[in-house]
């Protein structure tokens, strides 16, 4: 199976060191927004990671190869290229056959991750269960549920059934965990009226939470929710209207199945003038922070 993967050197020292590792998703940059705030916001991510002393494992398919960290150079190459496609989990195969280049979403990310023996992964927000159609149930919730890796996440976007999402994680076993929050955060919105069963205040609570679930070997991963950063945070009454002209938007032109979330986040950046944009840097930024810290505590 390793043939089909390519790590890159400074993960693969990290890795043999048994150094902290932190994965990161790549759909966000080649699907979740434009060139170049892409590229720079991937950059700065590694960057803030880096700064913790811990080393970022951007995946990514390239040319057919399973890329667990990206060189710089591959990084821009990444996020300034068109043909790039989205990877869920289950076109994986098709990808390294053809040989070609991808994204790979939070589900794909999650596989790869486990294949190479990473235990913590940072993303923006995660795909759920989509508004009206409950049959659209992204396979993120799936892969989460059975992959042991510790996601950091801004909860799931309002453009999602969020109820019903968050029933689903119950119902599948796992953990969601408010980081000091005891609501759903809602991506660009930092809470909302549905409330967490569980929630932490500090980042060694959390390391106590994971090592609990690592030596009980549980089978699920962990969802850890962090809110956005209060000033980039944009009001439930403000977004909500804006979901609803994107949505509506998108059924119109007949949008579902995996280009239904990049239409919408596009369509939102577009509608917010570049609010949703900003919020959706600065999150993402955060949830690197948090990742690496939680990374250096569970040393
Ligand atoms: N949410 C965002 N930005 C993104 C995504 C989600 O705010 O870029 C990406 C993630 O990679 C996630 C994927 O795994 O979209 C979910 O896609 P779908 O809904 O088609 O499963
Ligand atoms: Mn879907």
């Amino acid at each position: 199976m390793q043939q089909f993967f390519d790590y890159s050197p400074e993960v693969k020292l990290a890795l043999e060191h048994k150094q902290p590792v932190l994965a990161l998703e790549s759909t966000i940059i080649s699907h979740g927004m434009p060139y170049p705030e892409n590229y720079e916001t991937a950059a700065a991510v590694e960057q803030i990671v880096r700064d913790h002393g811990v080393t970022p494992a951007t995946i990514a398919v390239m040319d057919g190869k399973i890329k667990i960290g990206l060189s710089a150079n591959e990084l821009h190459h990444f996020a300034n290229n068109e043909a790039v496609m989205k990877a869920s989990r289950r076109d994986l195969p098709y990808i390294i056959a053809h040989k070609c280049s991808a994204g790979t979403t939070v589900a794909a990310t999650l596989f790869c991750a486990a294949k190479a023996g990473i235990k913590l992964f940072a993303t923006g927000g995660i795909g759920g269960v989509h508004r009206g159609d409950a049959q659209d149930i992204s396979a993120d919730l799936i892969e989460i549920s059975r992959t042991p890796i510790a996601i950091i996440c801004a909860g799931a976007k309002a453009i999602l059934d969020l109820p019903r999402t968050l029933e689903f994680l119950e119902t599948m076993s796992v953990p969601v965990i408010g980081y000091r929050t005891k609501v759903l955060p809602a991506f660009y919105t930092d809470s909302t009226q549905y409330p967490l069963s569980t929630w932490v205040d500090d980042v060694p609570t959390l390391a106590k939470i994971l090592t609990a679930h690592w030596e009980l070997e549980m089978s699920s991963g962990l969802l850890i929710t962090n809110p956005i950063p209060a000033e980039f945070n944009i009001p439930l009454e403000v977004i909500e209207p804006v979901i609803g002209n994107a949505l509506h938007k998108a059924e119109q032109h007949n949008i579902s199945g995996k280009e239904l979330t990049p239409f919408l986040l596009s369509e939102i950046a577009h509608l917010t003038q570049g609010k949703s944009l900003r919020a959706n840097i600065a999150l993402i930024k955060n949830n690197a922070r948090l990742g690496a810290e939680l990374a250096c505590a569970m040393l």
